[in-house]
C-alpha cells in the first residue's frame, strides 16, 4: 500500500444542490484524508485546459458547459491507494451502470452530471492536483 494524494472535484450540480457534505462525509467515512480544498468557478479556457484529453469525444463541450455553469469544490485526498479508493467510492462513470452505495449510483444524475471527478492514475492525480493548487496549498496530515 502506498500513501497517495489525489485529486476530486464536486462537480457544480452537486455544489447546487448542497450535497457537498453528503459527499465528503463518504470520502471522510472510508478513511480518506482532505489534505487541500478550494471553491472554484472554472472559466471556459480552463475547462477545456482540465478536459483536454476528451477534446475529440462527442461529449466534451456538453462536459465543458457543465462544469463551468457554477461554482466547484476541488480537493486534494490523501489515503493509502487513495487514488483506486476514491475511483471505487465513486462509482461507474455512468451513474445507472454504477454498483448501488457509490456517490454516482446514489447522487448522480446521468453521465455528464454525475457528481464528481475523480484522477485515474499517479500520473493524472499529480498533474491534476498541480492544474489546481500549488505544493504548500498541500497539508499532510502529521500523525
Ligand atoms: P470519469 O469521470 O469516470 O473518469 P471520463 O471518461 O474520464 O470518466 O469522462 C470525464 C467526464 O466526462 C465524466 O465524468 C462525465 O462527466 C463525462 N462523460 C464521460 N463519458 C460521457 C458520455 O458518454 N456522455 C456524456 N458525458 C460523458
Ligand atoms: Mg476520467
Amino acid at each position: 500500500m502506498t500513501l497517495e494524494h489525489t485529486l476530486s472535484i464536486i462537480k457544480p450540480g452537486a455544489v447546487r444542490r448542497n450535497i457537498i457534505g453528503q459527499i465528503i462525509s463518504r470520502f471522510e467515512s472510508s478513511g480518506l484524508r482532505i489534505a487541500a480544498a478550494r471553491m472554484v468557478r472554472l472559466s471556459q479556457e480552463q475547462a477545456e485546459q482540465f478536459y483536454a484529453v476528451h477534446r475529440e469525444r462527442p461529449f466534451y463541450s456538453e462536459l465543458v458547459a457543465y462544469m463551468t455553469e457554477g461554482p466547484i469544490l476541488v480537493m486534494v485526498l490523501e489515503g493509502e491507494d487513495a487514488i483506486a479508493r476514491n475511483r471505487a467510492i465513486m462509482g461507474s462513470t455512468d451513474p445507472q451502470k454504477a454498483t448501488p452505495g457509490t456517490i454516482r449510483f446514489d447522487l448522480g444524475k446521468n453521465t455528464t452530471r454525475n457528481t464528481v471527478h475523480g484522477s485515474d492514475a499517479p500520473e493524472t492525480a499529480e498533474a491534476e492536483i498541480a492544474f489546481f493548487f500549488k505544493p504548500d496549498d498541500i497539508c499532510p496530515r502529521h500523525e
